[in-house]
């Protein structure tokens, strides 16, 4: 068995370095989730920016283990022989007996190694494994429930692999195996039920019925305690889920989930606390230019402005130089992701900005997909008129450059008053007779096939935000996640994201949150909430998170109304910033980026291995439970600069004249300061794991 080699977590500028030799000789991990080379939702983005620091940390001996599905596989992974023989005689194995495994790299940074199952190869063993399943636990599942179905699929699957890897070794290494979600859980259940020598992780990214609750009209957080928790799962039909979760959860050597909201749900939920909270990272890309991610804003928004100005042509009666660019984006669950407050929000940031005379225009974009049947006539119209004039101003100037060109031969200044003829004059006013728009811009993007029930569409009605020409706010819906290959909006979301100047996820039930994270990394400010896994991570280790663009909003202890009156304030302090001070406040938030780093988070998913194999093989592994397991320790200080967001910030206030407001490209470099910045930030905790071996 090659050994497993040792991570050393090396200094992050800012964050104190974290220096932990341990030894993971003969140790395997294996990682088992749906969403391993599947793209499904967040569980991916967890597994695949992670996949390069685990790989780099337990190099041959990390194994991802997920489902088969053709189409991915011929894009993401290639399928190569397993280079372990134990496991090549593991895989062997099954696939004489019916399954079928296969192999590969998936084709990511870090380019792990990945198990892909066949799940429908073994379909015939539903039913048998199904009344297994019962006979050893009384979950039933319904013949009809297909995701159900394919987990117990998977489940039975990853649990044979295991078991067969574990005996195929002549000493069985230490394993772990590191299962996410209630959909791999039940793989889990199995290995402890068959007594295999494995030490096991569940990680929830999310409880099933927390998710269902908060889609409902329940006062979620304060009636938590109170819940009848095989009622309410029975009623949503839902409860043979609710099951392989919860014994998942329970059966689980250390039990994690992503956040400490998401702890506390999981605590009420599922009846068991986690032990660690392990919060989701990014790989962080690092420029070599420092100011790199502000030319790239200045470079995307120029793109949106381009799209801006055809969407709108024949109404763009406001300043682009003065108009904000806000957005919104993920799964469309209207009011769990916030996008019902965000709307009645707008409409009052609209009332402001009329009432204060604002020079300001706010264009808030929603890419949320939805039900469609393409682009609509309008929109996609409006693209080609602003080509059209585009293409007019191109021939009129070569027109004219020919004219100049010919009188600067014969050694005249051209008559400025004849250089454009009238035939110009002709192409231009058809070019502007085009222009010529009897309705308003549109408010999406698409033909939404429901449009007369679209949650978003109705609420735009009622609040009468159609995009006329006294808004100050206007809206874009597009009901579909962004590609750089679109004809209306070429660009892919993180292009998209880094020409924005604000993120605004106001969301009610959200166990992390990536989309803020992104943000986050590219230097865009952003709007998240105390419900959020990201908000709280934000709030506990940040002295003055808006200081650096993070806006936490409060849902948890406010009423609607008031959480929407907060948005709006917050969104009109943002709206009263001079480029100079977003300026400012984007290389603050860039700054955090460390703080996401799966270098820095990683941690975390480190020491809850270590508490795994230690209950697991307490002759070999020790781990002092006593120690902080918590992501609390450190706090980031708020910045010693200026904060560039009055009214916001907790401790201070700008020092900038309006007169500076109009410096046009100035870059205000902080870099002396964000030295200042760095200081005092403590050392999370030291692991303290110890192989006893080594001890
Ligand atoms: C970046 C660019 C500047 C540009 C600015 C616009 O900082 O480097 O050249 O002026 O973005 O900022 P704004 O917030 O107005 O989009
Ligand atoms: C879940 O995905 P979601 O968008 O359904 O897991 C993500 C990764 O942990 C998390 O970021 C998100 O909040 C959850 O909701």
């Amino acid at each position: 068995m090659p050994l497993a080699r040792s991570l050393s977590v090396t200094s992050l500028s800012g964050l104190e370095e974290w220096d932990e030799e341990f030894d993971l000789e003969d140790a395997v991990l294996f990682e088992i989730a749906w969403e391993v080379a599947n793209k499904v939702g967040g569980i991916y983005t967890v597994i695949q920016t992670k996949a390069r620091l685990t790989a780099e940390e337990w190099g041959e001996n990390y194994f991802l283990v997920g489902p088969y599905v053709e189409s991915n596989v011929r894009t993401q992974v290639e399928l190569i022989e397993p280079t372990n023989p134990v496991l090549k005689r593991t895989i062997d194995k099954m696939n004489s007996s019916g399954c079928k495994v296969y192999f590969g790299r998936w084709l990511i940074e870090g380019s792990p190694y990945v198990v892909l199952i066949d799940v429908a190869f073994t379909a015939w063993s539903l039913d048998s494994w199904k009344r297994e399943l019962w006979d050893l636990c009384d979950i039933g599942v319904p013949w009809f429930d297909r995701e159900a179905n394919d987990a117990v699929l998977f489940g039975f699957l990853t649990a044979w692999l295991l078991g067969e890897f574990a005996a195929q070794s002549e000493e069985p290494p230490h394993i772990v195996a590191h299962f996410h979600e209630w959909l791999a859980g039940l793989g889990l259940v199995l290995c402890r039920h068959r007594k295999l020598p494995i030490a096991t992780i569940f990680t929830t990214h999310a409880t099933l019925l927390g998710r269902y609750l908060c889609a409902g009209s329940v006062d979620f957080y304060n009636k938590l305690a109170d819940f009848n928790v095989d009622k309410e799962a029975g009623d949503r039909q839902i409860y043979h889920r609710y099951c392989l979760e919860r014994a998942a959860a329970h059966c689980a050597h250390v039990f994690t989930t992503v956040s400490q909201i998401t702890a506390i749900e999981a605590e009420y939920l599922l009846k068991r606390a986690p032990d660690i909270v392990t919060p989701n990272g990014l790989n962080v890309k690092k420029f070599s230019a420092v100011h790199e991610f502000q030319n790239l804003h200045a470079q995307s928004k120029n793109r949106i402005q381009e799209f801006v100005r055809g969407h709108f042509y024949g109404h763009l009666d406001f300043n682009l130089d003065k108009t904000l660019f806000l957005f919104i984006a993920g799964r469309y669950e209207f009011s769990n992701k916030g996008a019902d407050i965000f709307l009645e929000a707008l409409a009052r940031l609209n009332y402001l900005l009329r009432v204060n005379h604002s020079d300001v225009t706010v264009i808030a974009f929603f890419i949320m997909p939805a039900r469609t049947n393409n682009f609509n006539v309008e929109t996609l119209k409006g693209q080609a008129v602003r080509k059209q004039l585009w293409d007019t101003a191109q021939t009129v100037k070569e027109r004219f450059g020919k004219k100049l060109y010919e009188s600067l031969l014969v050694g005249q200044l051209p008559d400025v008053s004849k250089i454009l003829d009238k035939e110009d004059f002709t192409i231009m006013k058809r070019a502007i007779f085009a222009t010529q728009r009897q309705c308003q811009p549109p408010i999406c993007t698409h033909n939404m096939l429901e449009d007369s029930g679209d949650p978003i569409l109705n609420c735009v009605r009622r609040i009468g935000l159609f995009n006329s020409s006294a808004d100050r706010v206007k809206i874009i819906f597009h009901p579909e996640f962004l590609s750089s290959t679109s004809p209306l909006l070429p660009m892919d979301y993180e292009e998209f994201v880094r020409g924005c100047h604000l993120g605004v996820f106001p969301s009610y039930y959200e166990p992390w949150g990536y989309t803020p994270a992104e943000c986050t990394v590219m230097g865009i400010p952003s709007i998240s909430t105390n419900l959020s896994g990201f908000g709280c991570f934000m709030e506990e280790h940040i002295a003055d998170p808006s200081a650096y663009g993070i806006y936490i909003l409060d849902r948890r202890y406010r009423g609607v109304d008031e959480s929407c009156n907060q948005l709006t304030s917050f969104l009109f302090q943002f709206c009263k910033q001079s480029r100079r001070q977003r300026i400012i406040q984007r290389n603050r938030t860039e700054r955090l980026s460390e703080l996401l780093d799966w270098r820095y988070l990683g941690r975390y998913y480190i020491s809850a291995r270590h508490m795994a194999l230690a209950k697991a093989f307490p002759d070999t592994y020790m781990y002092d439970l006593h120690k902080p397991t918590s992501t609390s320790g450190f706090r980031y200080p708020r910045p010693a600069s200026v904060p560039p967001s009055p009214a916001l910030s907790r401790h201070s206030s700008p020092r900038h004249s309006e007169a500076e407001d109009n410096d046009e490209d100035e870059r205000y470099d902080e870099d002396v300061e964000a030295e200042k910045d760095r200081v005092n930030i403590r050392q999370p905790y030291a692991l303290p794991f110890k192989n006893k071996s080594s001890a």
